[in-house]
């Protein structure tokens, strides 16, 4: 039992439902701990939220298929939902002393960023601690944000991203947000260990989860802006030229990997576009990685890669053809040269550390 009054075996219990989908079972199981006295907010973070990330597991290890992941994700959405209206009627929820009712949060995702329950948790557990909070759900653009933004003016904006991939985007978000005199909080693991890369955007406060996000809202109310962003522009020139070759690029990833790719693809049952997909979206993590001046954007996408191939049968070293041919046709890109000179070290030290025969 930990100290959110959550013991192992509910935590095993909640696992089976999102497995089974069973639907009735899981929001019996998470609203029974708020009407017996658990703290929503801990329901929230201590047993949703981690349930969530072995989902993630067990679809990357290939143990469960696409369709396993959607159901069960879609049961803790229900969950979120099912607790966050448990505690408001039965009052577990903690509210902040003293606090103001209209403090306003808006909450949105990343432009391109389709986790949405990571941002439906913050806003419930916001709400719960006495925010006023309006949601506005996944891949939000800058344009939708400024229209939010000017027609319900929130005191502060959250930001959430999951995939680092779409640094770029959120970049646009956080300054869109700043034209406009609005300060942004940041969180989600796309911004990187302790909020690097959202800082380097710009963004005036990183959360690493949604407690964190309340703890650090009331004890700095209001919000300001004073981030600024660190984002050069001759990175900004670089990552352009690699969106406009993205094209080129896929080809000519596609045409390296032609020996792989039938494999990959009878494998994982992944279909041409879902294979073009994953080769698109390696290449928008080099592009992010440029944009950001970070080779560990790359890097990281190549851990997640390498993980999902190998649960699959398929060699990762398949991704050190697609770096080298990437680093073959990407000479005149100094900034992309690093990246890629980076995922190439770490894909071989990784194949040093596999075993002979593997
Ligand atoms: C469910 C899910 C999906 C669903 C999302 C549905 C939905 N409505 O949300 C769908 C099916 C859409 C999906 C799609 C994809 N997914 Co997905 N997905 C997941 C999964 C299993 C759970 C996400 C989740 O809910 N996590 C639980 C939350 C609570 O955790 P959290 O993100 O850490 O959130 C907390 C904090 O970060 C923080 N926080 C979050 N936002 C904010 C914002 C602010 C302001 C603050 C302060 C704090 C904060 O507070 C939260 C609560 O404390 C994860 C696994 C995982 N480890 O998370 C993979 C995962 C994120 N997905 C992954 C991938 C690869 C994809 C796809 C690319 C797959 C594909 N087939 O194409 C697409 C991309 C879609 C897109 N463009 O956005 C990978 C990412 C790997 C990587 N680094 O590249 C993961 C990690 C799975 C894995 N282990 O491989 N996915």
């Amino acid at each position: 039992m930990s100290g959110t009054g959550i013991s192992d075996t509910v935590r095993a219990d909640f696992d089976a439902c999102l497995a089974g989908p069973d639907e009735d079972g899981a929001l019996e199981l998470a609203t029974g701990l708020v009407t017996g006295g658990v703290n929503a907010e801990d329901v929230l973070l201590g047993l949703v939220a981690p349930a969530q990330v072995r989902v993630g597991e067990r679809w990357e290890s290939g143990e469960w298929t696409v369709a396993q992941e959607h159901a069960a994700t879609h049961v803790s959405r229900l969950a979120v939902d099912a607790i966050a209206s448990a505690a408001r009627t039965g009052g577990t929820a903690r509210t902040p002393a003293g606090a103001d009712p209209l403090r306003h949060v808006l909450v949105a995702c990343s432009d391109g960023e389709w986790h949405v329950l990571p941002s439906h948790i913050l806003t419930e557990v916001l709400r719960l601690r006495g925010f006023e909070v309006r949601s506005l759900g996944g891949s939000v653009s800058p344009h939708e944000l400024l229209s939010d933004v000017h027609q319900n003016g929130p005191d502060v904006v959250a930001l959430s991203c999951t995939l680092s991939w779409n640094l770029p985007l959120a970049h646009r978000q956080i300054e869109t947000c700043r034209c406009a005199g609005v300060p942004v909080m940041t969180g989600g693991p796309g911004f990187g260990p302790e909020g690097t890369w959202a800082y380097a955007l710009g963004a005036d406060l990183y959360a690493a989860d949604a407690r964190g996000a309340a703890e650090a809202l009331l004890h700095r109310w209001p919000p300001v802006t004073c981030g600024e962003s660190s984002v050069q522009a001759a990175a900004v020139e670089a990552y352009a030229a690699l969106v406009r070759q993205r094209p080129e690029l896929l080809a000519h990833v596609t045409h390296a990997l032609h020996d792989v790719l039938p494999g990959l693809r009878s494998r994982s049952g992944m279909a041409h576009e879902e294979a073009a997909d994953f080769l698109g979206r390696l290449l928008d993590s080099l592009a992010a990685a440029v944009f950001v001046a970070d080779d560990r954007v790359f890097t990281g996408h190549l851990a997640f890669a390498a993980t999902y191939l190998s649960a699959r049968s398929v060699h990762p070293r398949c991704l050190l053809v697609l770096t080298d041919a990437l680093t073959d046709h990407l000479r005149a890109s100094p900034r992309a040269l690093t990246a890629l000179a980076a995922g190439h070290r770490y894909l071989t030290e990784q194949a040093a550390d596999s075993r002979p025969g593997e």
